[in-house]
């Protein structure tokens, strides 16, 4: 990192302070008449002065020793010794924590290079933070008794007669003396698909497959699975079949064929084979070969050979830079002449700080972590200094395929089954982040090595200026009262982009100066597309020659534990109904006028709390604190608004719906609780018929929710039909769903009053504009200082691994 303790760019000291424009002018008046028989005599030496000075300002702005405009407050990423409470693990806490973990006989684990399906290993390892309890206490005297650190840590107990999944809690860190266990009878057969076996199973089906249908890939495809070079076929992925939906109780995997060229996420061919995974020789299960299923690759060999089914025939693509599915630069090309795009830059260096994990930015503070299971989560936001909200985190990423073949039908994906956070790698600057954007790292313990395993940029944190007004006023005419005050709207957003093989979906927490904090998930990357088949179009379009674009669902959970004023909370809504009254103003007496009125309606349980959006009956969710009113009377509220709804449209109960049960609700407001942490894991792929967490069991109990501690749980989503311009990639817009929260009622008046940011331009007397007019806070671009040069492109071609897996 920078060392920028001590500049200050050079900008400041020419910019007068925006306040002081006014009274400095009229000084400068008041001592014009005095000096006056001074300037003259000295008006030669000031012109030659003058000159020199222009001369040298302007060789300045050529040269190139103009100071960068990226210096600012403090950026500090080095590891703390002694970490803060929502910190992650640190790389000691790891070492300690193995050093431990090995030494406990009884979970008798082998090392990550060791590893197969029957022996006792980590899966992976995160922070668990304390009960919240202590933590509160903790933060709010300052002082006392830290919580101890902990760790969370998934084993599979292969090594068992009967094997299970295990969760450990390890304290305390970063040197353990004991663990609990916080879960302990995880069925085996839950498990996300591990390294060790989806190798093996990768290997075992490919060597099959080639034995005995080389002759068919070949002739049907154009390609084999080896020995092939340039034209490749590849086994790639799965497509689950929980026990709810295959009815045997048997880990069952989809994998799906592809001609592997650039993007081979839209070459898949109809070829597939379903594997029993429990099988300790990957057994294939069943075949699939155009559009019709065999009981194995002997059956549909045979079946192939004897000329009983019809042979599909697929060109094997040629890899070119114009291949509908390569991004290369195509097409009709703008701008005519090479002219650079618009770039962001921070005139006066960063208005943010950060310490290890804890950013300061303006009236905000909080703390952000990277997850491992679950991906960006974000702790203590406070402004000014009061908590609003606890903990902001996502909890699960769903995506369901409706298609006619197997693999897209049973294509119920469940993203933290392939951990998300060290998903979230390598932000690109200048396209995935302004280059001015500091970027931070990550560590995530994984099944593949005993220590962390660090990965860069896989944050970045900027402040941004959206390109509109936060607000704005223009009183043009005198009986208007003439002025225009307007404050542009810079925010500070914390973005991490998760990559699931396919897709790509950007998280950003954004904080506005308004008190708000947005968090916006947007969605881009390639379609899952099915081999092209005429018969299916009520699942998807045909988007190219040899594929269809089908039917998805994205969905998003997210927990949100608001602290309005402590952690004894109400929540409320304000009902929009109608109503009617008497109209006196009506020549007919009788008459009656219609219109809109609210109720608030107090939810006192769990149950009154689950909220599925209705048309017909709008509403406000505000959260607050029976302890503080505002002057009117009124709870200083915050309100959550939900941007991002979409309704599940599968009945409840069937296939791999209970495993989402939180998508039944648009949001659900529950008591806290500590064994209520999350509302999906990472067996939510496979344990449909009895989920580990169950999210409709948070509501059951139906508990009293006044006073209490509460967490709503918000849940968005967004059904994709594809279509052509989805290839080769679907790109952003459109794709972005997001929730607020919105001070309501909160603070006596809108908090960026106090921007130094704002504009105000004003007539020199009261609503008299020919008396000349007067802007405050109207800051020259013309930069004294340059924008920093983004250095990625020298950087990754000097270093490929900062952006390319290279071992
Ligand atoms: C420990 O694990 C190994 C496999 O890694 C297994 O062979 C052995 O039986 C296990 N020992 C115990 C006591 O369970
Ligand atoms: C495609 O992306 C979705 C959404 O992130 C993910 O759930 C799925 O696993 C990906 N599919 C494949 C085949 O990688
Ligand atoms: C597909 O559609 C064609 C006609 O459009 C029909 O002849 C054929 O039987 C259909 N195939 C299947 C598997 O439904
Ligand atoms: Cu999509």
């Amino acid at each position: 990192m920078e060392d920028n303790k001590n500049s200050t760019p050079k900008e400041n000291t020419n910019k007068k302070n925006p306040e002081s424009d006014y009274e400095v002018k009229a000084q400068e008046h008041y001592q014009y008449g005095r000096r006056f028989r001074n300037l003259a005599i000295f008006s030669g030496i000031i012109i030659i002065l003058l000159l020199i000075g222009l001369v040298v300002v302007s060789v300045m702005k050529r040269g190139d020793d103009t100071e960068a405009c990226s210096s600012g407050l403090n950026v500090d990423l080095s590891e703390p010794e002694d970490p803060p409470i929502f910190h992650d693990l640190t790389s000691t806490e790891v070492k300690g924590l193995m050093d431990f973990l090995f030494k406990q006989n009884n979970l008798n684990l082998t090392k990550p290079e060791k590893i197969t399906v029957k022996s006792s290993y980590i899966f992976t390892a995160e922070l668990h933070l304390p009960n919240k309890a202590d933590v509160v206490s903790y933060l709010a005297h300052g002082a006392g008794q830290k919580p101890p650190r902990q760790a969370r840590v998934i084993i599979f107990r292969g090594d068992l007669q009967t094997q299970k999944i295990m969760e450990l809690v390890v304290t305390p860190l970063p040197k353990p003396t004991h663990y609990t266990i916080w879960k302990d009878d995880i069925p085996f057969q839950y498990r996300p698909i591990t390294g060790p076996e989806y190798g093996k199973a990768v290997e075992s089906i490919t060597k099959e497959t080639e034995n005995k249908a080389r002759q068919l890939l070949l002739k049907s495809f154009g390609g084999t699975l080896t020995n092939c070079g340039d034209t490749c076929l590849s086994y790639k992925y799965v497509s689950p079949m929980s026990v709810a939906v295959s009815g045997r109780n048997r880990r069952l995997f989809w994998f799906w064929m592809f001609q592997f060229v650039e993007f081979f996420i839209l070459h898949p061919i109809d070829f597939a084979v379903l594997v029993d995974m429990d099988d300790p020789l990957f057994a294939i299960d069943k075949v699939w070969y155009n559009d019709r299923a065999f009981s194995s690759l002997d059956v549909l060999m045979q079946q192939y050979n004897d000329n009983n089914l019809p042979k599909l025939k697929i060109s094997f693509p040629v890899m070119s830079k114009s291949l509908f599915s390569t991004m290369y630069r195509r097409g009709t090309t703008v701008p005519k002449s090479s002219q650079l795009p618009p770039i962001s830059i921070e005139p006066s260096g960063r208005r943010y700080s950060i310490k290890g994990q804890h950013v300061k930015y303006m009236n905000w503070n909080f703390d952000f972590r990277m997850s491992s299971t679950r991906g960006p989560q974000l702790y203590d936001i406070r402004f000014q200094n009061d908590r609003i909200v606890y903990e902001i985190g996502l909890q699960e990423i769903s995506v369901f395929y409706s298609g006619k073949t197997p693999t897209q039908m049973f294509s119920n994906f469940f993203d933290t089954m392939s951990l998300i956070g060290p998903r979230g790698k390598n932000l690109v600057p200048g396209v995935d982040c302004p280059s001015h954007a500091t970027f931070l790292p990550a560590s995530h313990v994984m099944e593949i090595s005993e220590q962390q395993v660090t990965i860069q940029n896989a944050f970045c944190l900027f402040e941004f200026n959206t390109g509109m007004p936060l607000r704005r006023h223009h009183a043009p005419m005198s009986f208007h009262g003439t002025f225009y005050e307007g404050l542009p709207n810079s925010v500070l957003i914390l973005r991490s982009i998760l990559t699931v093989v396919n897709y790509s979906y950007l998280i950003d927490y954004i904080f506005y100066h308004t008190g708000a904090v947005e968090v916006k998930v947007v969605s881009t990357g390639y379609i899952l597309a099915t081999p092209f088949t005429a018969n299916a179009s009520n699942f998807g379009f045909q988007v190219s020659d040899n594929i269809n674009g089908n039917l998805h669902h994205h969905m998003f959970s997210f927990k949100v534990d608001v602290d309005i004023h402590g952690t004894e909370n109400r929540y409320r809504t304000l009902d929009i109904s109608t109503t009617e009254s008497a109209n006196q103003f009506n020549s007919d007496s009788n008459a009656k006028f219609t219109q809109g009125q609210f109720v608030v309606s107090e939810k006192k349980t769990e149950r009154e709390a689950a909220y599925k959006f209705n048309f017909d009956t709008p509403k406000y969710h505000l959260f607050y604190s029976n302890q503080k009113s505002n002057k009117f009377g009124v709870p200083k509220s915050y309100r959550l608004l939900n941007r991002g709804m979409s309704k599940q449209l599968l009945p409840e109960n069937v296939g791999n719906e209970p495993a989402m049960a939180w998508m039944r609700y648009q949001m659900a407001v529950t008591k806290r609780k500590e064994d209520e942490r999350t509302s999906s894991t990472i067996y939510s792929l496979m344990d449909s018929l009895s989920p580990v967490v169950n999210f409709e069991e948070f509501l059951n109990d139906d508990e009293n929710i006044v006073d209490e501690d509460l967490v709503a749980w918000v849940s968005m989503g967004v059904q994709h039909i594809p279509h052509t311009e989805d290839l080769p990639v679907t790109h952003t817009p459109g794709m972005d769903l997001s929730f607020f929260l919105l001070p309501y009622n909160y603070f006596p008046e809108d908090p960026a009053m106090g921007s130094r940011d704002s504009v105000r331009i004003e007539p020199n007397i009261y609503n008299n504009p020919k008396s000349g007019v007067r802007a405050t806070g109207m800051r020259s671009e013309d930069l004294q200082c340059k924008p920093p040069v983004n250095s990625y492109q020298q950087a990754v071609e000097a270093d490929p691994s900062i952006l390319f897996e290279t071992s």
